[in-house]
């Protein structure tokens, strides 16, 4: 009985869906029921790809979720950081006729036509982690994810009371992939902060596509263009241990010894190890088990419920003086 409301429920949710989106967004009928093996929820999750300890952890977060023991079939397609196989993995999940699409994007813009397919085919669309801009917001059901641009305020705040007095501050700027919700956020917040702060400026700037080996190549072409950085503000952690590497070979002081002061994204574990070592002097968290908050939506969703639209993570932040080794140990990811 309570099968056949949630049902019901799902398919009157899809039913409004596929009816209130504009520019040509068809009312069809809804898709034949999916194919469902053994009775599995299937929900097809196209991830950024395995770029970072944060993607791992997040990626692991929504295996552990959608298990078939509680009734799932995940189907996962790691796109390598490339929007276009992301574009063919959602395609292929709704010739496959998913139940749900997760989908994890890259870049921000860029997915108007292919969710407008999903919305025509009545499979709900849930978006996690990083955000999209689209003209028609109906096409997807709900958003979970980070308030990045918050995340570079905290780090910017941060900056602020660290360096006050301080009239020429010297920022060498580590970007992660251009276009993504996490670097424009962070990037935004750092920009403001320079804006505001008249003895700021970014003397350096470049993106390590989130990536530790992009981090120590962009880190050794910043030390060989200028040694006099005061602060590297890095997009996220891989990165920093990236730029640590760089630095510790090009034998430049950083963190507690003085020199370069880095400041961090994600606060992972092996993040706030360097933390508490003072390499990374301050770390702005970023929580990615995203997966039963997902789960949470889609059980909304089955139930008849609408969910919330938009879904913030509450995040600390951390420096040498803020974490004890105990909550490093205890860390999930
Ligand atoms: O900070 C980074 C990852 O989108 C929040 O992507 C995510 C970011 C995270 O590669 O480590």
């Amino acid at each position: 009985m309570n099968k056949l409301f949630a049902l019901l429920g799902l398919f009157l949710f899809v039913c409004t869906l596929a009816s209130c989106g504009e520019n040509g967004a068809e009312k069809s009928a809804p898709a034949p029921e999916a194919e469902k093996p053994g009775g599995l929820i299937v929900v097809g999750f196209s991830q950024v790809g395995a770029e970072s300890t944060w993607r791992m952890a997040n990626t692991k977060s929504m295996k552990d979720t959608f298990t078939e023991k509680k009734g799932y079939k995940l189907i996962i397609r790691d796109a390598q950081q490339k929007q276009e196989r992301q574009v063919a993995a959602i395609r292929d999940f709704i010739r496959q006729r998913v139940n749900f699409i997760v989908l994890a994007p890259v870049t921000e813009h860029g997915w108007d036509e292919v969710l407008q397919e999903a919305a025509s085919a009545s499979i709900p669309v849930i978006i996690m982690d990083r955000m999209i801009q689209i003209r028609d917001e109906a096409l997807f059901v709900s958003w979970v994810g980070s308030d990045f641009r918050k995340e570079g305020d905290v780090a910017v705040a941060w900056m602020g009371k660290t360096f006050t007095g301080k009239k020429d501050l010297k920022i060498a700027h580590m970007q992660g992939t251009i276009g993504s919700s996490a670097q424009i956020g962070r990037s935004e917040g750092l920009r403001e902060g320079v804006a505001g702060n008249a003895g700021w400026t970014i003397v350096l700037s470049a993106s390590g596509e989130f990536t530790q080996v992009n981090g120590k190549e962009v880190m050794e072409r910043f030390l060989s263009e200028r040694r006099d950085i005061d602060v590297l503000y890095c997009e996220n952690d891989n990165m920093a241990f990236g730029a640590i590497q760089a630095l510790h070979e090009a034998n430049v002081p950083y963190g507690a010894q003085g020199g370069v002061q880095i400041i961090s994204f994600d606060a992972t574990r092996a993040g706030l190890e360097q933390t508490l070592a003072r390499n990374i002097s301050f770390n702005v968290e970023c929580n990615p088990l995203h997966g039963p908050r997902v789960e949470k939506i889609i059980r909304q969703l089955q139930s008849g419920q609408i969910p919330a639209k938009v879904e913030h993570v509450d995040e600390r932040a951390f420096d040498a003086a803020t974490i004890s080794k105990e909550e490093i140990l205890s860390r999930a990811y």
